[in-house]
């Protein structure tokens, strides 16, 4: 699931320089994808890089991916000519939006000690989930591009094969997950992902969002829950952890996560970080993917 840039490609794409891209709403436009697929085209080996991208994101036993644009970084620094490559690498996967109307299209996800820890940018364990679970339409796929890693060391990202956990369950669990007996969080002012969900089912293969595994163990210790479904939700929790793997982002790594099949998560950050300077501490940037229709990737 780590696929490496090979190093004629890597030359190519460090001599290319991407237009700015625009937006049409939150939409990355048709016109920029264009361009964008126009010029990588062009280099060397690209196309059966990406190729191998949307395999492994949604082939046959896929569902997540680790492209390693570390020495792309490294050339270009992560400012504008970087992101404008990682958001050509996203376009091939499906359509780059941004549903914060009020966020750019790449939205930082920095470390704040003074949040909830277990929640975005906070520093603890961050339990599995999806992103937007309580959309009705979340994005089918999530991605983050590892500006800096924890320089103390802790953070490993996790990974856990949705649809596996909740196979292990037993008949009884599975039937209390299908309830619309769960809820998360606020839902205001997003685009591009429908309405708020609530109350939704856990298992939903037959809505507009079919396919996904609708969950955030956050809502464990974060939603009012009946005692039975709370319990089959803690079942499941348990199970994406026995089923995890886990890895370090390191400078340039960019994962992207398809949503239908995969929940992620982020084990906690190591002790100390009110001791680091901000342009020290860990830096992602996140970007969402709506898949068009027919492509292949809600399968
Ligand atoms: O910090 C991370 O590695 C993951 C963050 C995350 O999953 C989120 O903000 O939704
Ligand atoms: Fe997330």
């Amino acid at each position: 699931m780590f696929i490496d840039i090979p190093s004629e490609l890597e030359a190519a794409l460090i001599d290319r320089s991407l237009p700015p891209w625009e937006l049409d709403g939150s939409f990355l436009t048709q016109s920029t994808m264009a361009r964008y697929r126009t010029e990588l085209a062009t280099t060397p080996r690209f196309e059966e890089t990406a190729a191998t991208l949307r395999r492994a994101l949604t082939g046959e036993g896929g569902g997540y991916a680790v492209l390693r644009l570390g020495n792309l970084a490294k050339a270009l620094g992560a400012g504008d000519r970087f992101l404008r490559l990682a958001t050509g690498f996203a376009a091939e996967v499906a359509v780059p939006f941004s549903p914060f109307p009020r966020w750019p299209l790449w939205k930082d996800i920095g470390v704040k000690v003074d949040k909830d820890p277990g929640k975005s940018s906070g520093i603890g364990y961050n339990a599995f989930h999806m992103d937007l679970v309580n959309a009705s339409l979340p994005p089918d796929f999530t991605t983050l591009l590892c500006v800096r890693p924890d320089p103390l060391g802790g953070g490993l990202s996790i990974l856990s094969d949705a649809h596996a956990a909740v196979a292990r369950l037993s008949e009884d669990s599975r039937r209390l997950l299908a309830d619309s007996a769960y809820n998360y969080g606020t839902f205001f002012d997003l685009f591009g992902v429908g309405e708020e969900y609530r109350p939704f089912p856990i298992l939903d293969g037959s809505g507009p969002g079919g396919g996904f595994v609708r969950f955030t163990a956050k809502m464990l210790e974060r939603s009012q829950l009946g005692q039975a479904h709370a319990d089959a939700a803690r079942e499941l929790a348990a199970e994406l952890v026995r089923g995890q793997v886990s890895f370090m982002l390191q400078s340039g790594d960019y994962l992207i996560v398809n949503q239908r099949r995969f929940l992620h998560g982020r084990e906690a950050l190591h002790s100390g970080q009110e001791t680091l300077a901000a342009s020290d501490q860990r830096l992602l940037l996140q970007l969402f993917l709506r898949a068009g229709a027919g492509d292949g990737s809600a399968a």
